[in-house]
């Protein structure tokens, strides 16, 4: 089975049409993936999912993770909610209304997550895009002196790096969970074989062997790199929006939006098998 895939951007992710998440077939399922991997961001429009399905779907997809910094208390654990809304003064989900800088979901993991899966529940009609880098097309054309600069070299991200960037706290037991970790600041994606640049401006203390004072200037200059319009595409969500994308090849970001708009997603996070998960 093939399914219809347009382009959104000049290297990477497709509009996928007419497949309904919901209910795919083993061929649709076959067909996402091989889709998911050339084009590194997917995104399906008008999907009916709930939690159930949207579990169900991305366990056709890889292993279904529960996210380190999950806090709620029902409906599925997989199902991280990100989202302003309060209830009764508490927020319901992460994240709040606020910019989201440019960064790589879990890579502060030792097997960090392979793909994420947000699903539009509410939306804002301002705010709220989603950004999308890749990384694999940035590398590719980095200009000779900066891939000098970090060929062979390795990086360390914690996701107390983050905490002390954007502000958002992790509990001691949470932390005790996520030390630092160190991977290849190229790396080869374990399904695809191409190498792409791997770093996340919130969670990347430093590259390996040098101080942060030192690291942050070159990270600085991959991001101004990797983020040039050429290599980028912006997600406006309309709901029942799927964005499915590979975090082993692309990096995101999120614009601010007024609070006084409600916003909720659902998001999933999924792995490779085991033999593939470390960055290499
Ligand atoms: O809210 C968004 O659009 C993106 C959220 C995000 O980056 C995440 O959940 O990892
Ligand atoms: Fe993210």
């Amino acid at each position: 089975m093939t399914i219809a895939v347009r382009r959104l951007a000049p290297s990477f992710c497709g509009e996928v049409c007419g497949v309904d998440l919901a209910r795919p077939d083993d061929e649709t399922v076959g067909a996402v993936k091989a889709a998911w991997l050339a084009h590194k961001v997917l995104v399906f429009h008008d999907q009916l999912l709930d939690e159930d399905a949207l579990v169900a779907f991305a366990g056709r997809l890889g292993e279904v993770e529960v996210h380190l910094r999950q806090t709620r208390t029902s409906g599925r654990r997989e199902v991280l909610l990100v989202s302003n809304k309060k209830e009764n003064g508490e927020p319901v989900g992460r994240l709040g209304n606020q910019e989201l800088n440019w960064h790589m979901d879990q890579i502060f993991m030792a097997e960090p997550t392979a793909g994420t899966l947000l699903y539009a529940v509410e939306v804002t009609p301002e705010g709220g895009d989603t950004w999308f880098c890749d990384l694999g097309a940035a590398y590719e054309a980095l200009p000779p002196g900066l891939r000098d600069k970090i060929d062979g070299r390795r990086a360390v991200h914690s996701a107390a790096t983050a905490d002390r960037r954007v502000g958002i706290q992790l509990t001691e037991a949470q932390r005790a969970h996520a030390p630092e970790v160190v991977h290849p600041l190229v790396r080869t994606h374990p399904l695809a074989g191409e190498k792409a640049l791997y770093f996340s401006l919130n969670h990347t203390a430093r590259i390996d062997g040098m101080s942060e004072e030192e690291s942050l200037p070159i990270l600085e200059e991959l991001r101004r790199h990797a983020t040039q319009p050429q290599f980028v595409y912006a997600h406006h969500w309309r709901v029942g929006d799927l964005v499915l994308w590979d975090n082993a090849a692309t990096m995101h970001r999120r614009d601010p939006f007024p609070d006084h708009f409600a916003r909720l997603m659902r998001r999933v996070g999924v792995n490779f098998p085991h033999d593939l998960r470390v960055p290499f």
